[in-house]
């Protein structure tokens, strides 16, 4: 097994004015996500941001980026459901009509940073039936322990199929503080087969990034994360974040998945 290692370029709420090097337009996100791939990116998890830099799902503009990414590298392309707090749910569940490879499935509403993330029981089972029919792997977003209890659930109902594949979300105010303590409530609880890795928001970004590789995960690195490369020293690009996640990998004696092995050990179709 190696490390997958998946790219976050942009996510839904920082702007440039909070760094300048954050990627917003088709063309930046399309840019960054190519040198992600030169640096040992795998996976691409995609948020896209209108004209104004706000978060949308925008249909042409999600195909916009995804045919910019698709002309530059092959990796996974893995659509945020997410999308931002402003965007309705209906709007959200539309881009998977795109048919990524893969996309995120977030199981529970909750509280998030100043906002309200709603991920309604019927929506996202509609969501999730959808994904299914359409051979679209889910990435489950855990925030906290009764989500992971959540996505069980939907495997139980038939809903998820395979290896379930989990990102476990710490440090979004709302959802478990990252800390390692969270992660060991976390990890032995998953089920067999699992694919996991730690998304780890703001400053203990580096510390349970390492944590995860350390304990067979796999690992996710960008801006959407973390705007900083150390304290007090923000990012230049998304590469850079990237290129220190395979050197930590490097480190600890891994190996970095490239697309095929990352397709065969997501075990996603086609
Ligand atoms: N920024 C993540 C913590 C998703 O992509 O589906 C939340 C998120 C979910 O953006
Ligand atoms: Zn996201």
């Amino acid at each position: 097994m190696s490390v997958v290692i998946t790219v976050a370029p942009t996510g839904p709420i920082a702007t440039k004015r909070d760094n300048p090097a954050l990627p917003t337009t088709p063309e930046e996100i399309a840019e960054a996500v190519a040198d992600a791939y030169a640096a040992g990116a795998a996976v691409a998890h995609i948020h896209l941001r209108d004209e104004l830099e706000r978060p949308t799902a925008d249909l042409r503009i999600a195909r916009q980026v995804v045919d910019l990414i698709r002309d530059r590298c092959p990796i996974l392309i893995q659509l945020s459901t997410g999308v931002g707090l402003t965007v309705p749910f209906e709007d959200r569940e539309r881009l998977i009509e795109l048919r990524p490879a893969m996309a995120t499935l977030n199981p529970c509403s909750m509280s998030f940073a100043g906002g309200e993330f709603r991920n309604p029981p019927a929506d996202v089972r509609r969501l999730a039936a959808r994904m299914r029919e359409l051979g679209i792997k889910p990435e489950l977003e855990i925030y906290d322990t009764g989500h992971l209890d959540e996505c069980l659930r939907l495997r139980d109902e038939g809903l998820l199929e395979g290896d379930l594949q989990f990102s476990v979300v710490m440090g979004v105010r709302g959802g478990m503080a990252a800390t390692p303590e969270n992660l060991m409530t976390i990890i032995p609880r998953l089920p067999e087969g699992a694919i996991w890795q730690i998304i780890a928001i703001g400053k203990n970004n580096l510390q349970l990034t390492s944590i995860a590789l350390a304990l067979g995960g796999n690992a996710r690195a960008g801006m959407e994360d973390t705007l900083y490369l150390r304290r007090g020293e923000l990012a230049t690009s998304n590469t850079q974040l990237v290129a220190r996640a395979a050197a930590l990998a490097a480190g600890l004696d891994l190996s970095i998945a490239d697309v095929s092995a990352a397709r065969r050990q997501l075990g996603l179709v086609g």
